[in-house]
């Protein structure tokens, strides 16, 4: 018997390859960081306009406007978690208060234990790319980013770096952490770009 699916809608919002699994894997490499709010700042560095570093502490990161977003979230190995109501700070917050220099058209995500991802900066200024502090109107738990992980839905999730610390303006690209362990440096789901062998010229930094 064939299987049909109860919402059809809801297979074509599956990118190729990808299944929803019964429960909701958490998926990262290393442990968990604990968060000191008083200790904790959120830099941006790299190419900014100003050329300084900027810090933000906890009470001034929670201070920034917010959004909600409800998208799909495919990881890499195949599972999608479908329909996350994400909430916290869109990327283009951070833009405004921080302005990048002229040449910036890469950014890296930086993480506690310095785990990363690097995506290009069309990318990172997406309207539904956040800062999240909250999932299904929950504060994130630990184990999903808490107190802040970025999420940008149209790419594969290993790019929705949790427990950020960090973005730095890159001027020229350069490979995060699974882009330099054979990953896309892209990681459109659509297009189905999950390793590096699949790059096309211009993809990737030489
Ligand atoms: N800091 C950090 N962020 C990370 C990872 C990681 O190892 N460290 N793993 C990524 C990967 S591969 C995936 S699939 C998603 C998983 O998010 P989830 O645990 O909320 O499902 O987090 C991403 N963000
Ligand atoms: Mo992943």
């Amino acid at each position: 018997m064939a299987c049909v699916p109860e919402n059809p809608e809801e297979e074509t919002r599956l990118p190729p390859g990808q299944y929803v699994p019964r429960g909701r894997p958490v998926v990262h490499y290393g442990r968990v960081p604990a968060f000191r709010p008083e200790t904790w700042r959120f830099q941006v560095f790299g190419a900014t306009a100003s050329g300084r570093v900027h810090e933000f502490s906890w009470e001034e990161f929670s201070a920034l406007p917010r959004i909600t977003v409800v998208a799909d979230f495919h990881c890499v190995t195949k599972f999608s978690l479908m329909g996350n109501e994400w909430g916290g700070v869109p990327t283009s917050a951070l833009l405004d208060r921080v302005p990048p220099a002229p040449g910036v058209r890469h950014v890296m995500v930086w993480a506690e234990y310095g785990y990363s991802a690097n995506m290009r900066m069309s990318d990172f200024d997406r309207p539904a790319t956040l800062f999240a502090t909250h999932l299904d109107e929950a504060l994130l738990s630990p184990e999903r980013g808490y107190p802040v992980r970025i999420v940008v839905p149209h790419l594969y999730a290993w790019k929705s770096v949790k427990w950020v610390r960090a973005v730095e303006y890159l001027t020229e690209d350069r490979r995060g952490f699974w882009e330099e362990r054979g990953y896309h440096n892209v990681a459109d789901p659509w297009k189905e770009q999950r390793y590096s062998y699949q790059e096309d010229p211009g993809d990737g930094p030489p």
